[in-house]
């Protein structure tokens, strides 16, 4: 992507992610795109208060897997991770449902004790990454300010996110999702002032891509970069393989069927549709260009479930000229 005729010049691609895609796919732009290229902006609806701290899983999946030292097959967390002061608690009769490993627990605290130092989610944040020894890419919050994500259950309940996805396992059928429209982090908001392409990523359409586009400023922001381009978190020709896959996709089926949206890349694109110019999808789901044409989006298939392959496919895309 080059802006003018400077073709030369680094080109900067944002990506607006949760944490599962986010953590997949950063590693792999990084090495695809080289240092200081990427900045990556992520979702804060999952954010919570837990015993007082403030755990930021979104964030803290991208940062982790950016560092090597993200649970891959978990699918958050970190990576050689023990769960003794879980177990301790547990034993005091404070039993827990969100499980918060060891060395996890360190990042929270740290966290926390800054932002009741007077800094900002971004300064903790870039503070964090930081001492993970990330240089080469720049994690921001999507907001400063507190945005959880609310569901409200078919059954009238008001969940935090995190309550009806990890507490319930995202079985509770869904009637609505609020998602807080505070403003966006003044950071990401610069970071896409001056992107030359900015990337949604393969993750959920509603409570992580969606509660990022809520933000206030947001949407405007990513309508003014020359490239844009979402890649569908669904395979609907490949079924989920493994439990963390099916609880994603249960999720997602779950949220979108709330907002009247069916669980198929064409359905997603859609939603994307006037907001970005190019949609990737996975090979396997090609019988969907068609219909996808019909709404005049750029269509490209590749293999989703390979992220450097993704990560490849991406770059080439962004190498293209805006259009
Ligand atoms: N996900 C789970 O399914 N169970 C957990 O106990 C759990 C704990 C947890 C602790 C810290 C953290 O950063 C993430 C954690 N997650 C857990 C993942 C998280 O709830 C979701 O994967 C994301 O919010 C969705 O993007």
């Amino acid at each position: 992507v080059a802006r003018g005729h400077d073709r030369d010049r680094q080109v900067k691609v944002v990506l607006l992610t949760g944490g599962l895609g986010g953590a997949r796919l950063a590693p792999r732009l990084r090495d695809v795109l080289g240092p200081g290229r990427l900045t990556v902006i992520a979702n804060v609806g999952d954010d919570l208060d837990w015993l007082g701290l403030r755990v930021c899983p979104d964030a803290d999946s991208v940062m982790y897997a950016l560092a090597g030292r993200w649970d891959e097959a978990r699918g958050w967390g970190r990576r050689d991770e023990t769960f003794g002061v879980r177990d301790a608690l547990g034993a005091l009769g404070e039993r827990q449902w969100f499980n918060v490993g060891d060395r996890d627990l360190a990042t929270h605290l740290r966290r926390s004790a800054l932002l009741r130092a007077g800094r900002t989610l971004t300064e903790a944040t870039t503070a964090v990454a930081h001492a993970l020894g990330i240089h080469d890419v720049t994690v921001l919050p999507a907001a400063d300010e507190p945005a959880e994500t609310r569901i409200v259950t078919a059954d009238g309940r008001r969940l935090h996110f995190q309550e009806w996805y990890v507490r319930e396992g995202a079985a509770p059928r869904v009637r609505s999702v609020e998602l807080a429209a505070v403003p966006a982090g003044l950071a990401a908001l610069a970071s896409l002032a001056v992107a030359d392409a900015v990337v949604l990523g393969p993750s959920n359409p509603v409570a992580s891509l969606g509660a990022i586009l809520a933000l206030d400023g947001i949407r405007d922001a990513v309508a003014r970069v020359p490239r844009r381009i979402a890649v569908s978190p669904v395979v609907a020709a490949v079924p989920p393989d493994d439990g963390v896959a099916r609880h994603h996709a249960r999720a997602r089926e779950r949220l979108l069927a709330a907002e009247g949206c069916r669980h198929t890349p064409a359905a997603i694109a859609r939603r994307y549709a006037g907001l970005v110019d190019c949609f990737l999808l996975d090979r396997a789901d090609t019988s969907e260009i068609r219909t996808l044409g019909r709404d005049g989006l750029r269509t490209v298939a590749d293999d989703l479930l390979e992220p450097t392959g993704l990560a490849r496919a991406l770059a080439s895309e962004l190498a293209q000229a805006p259009r």
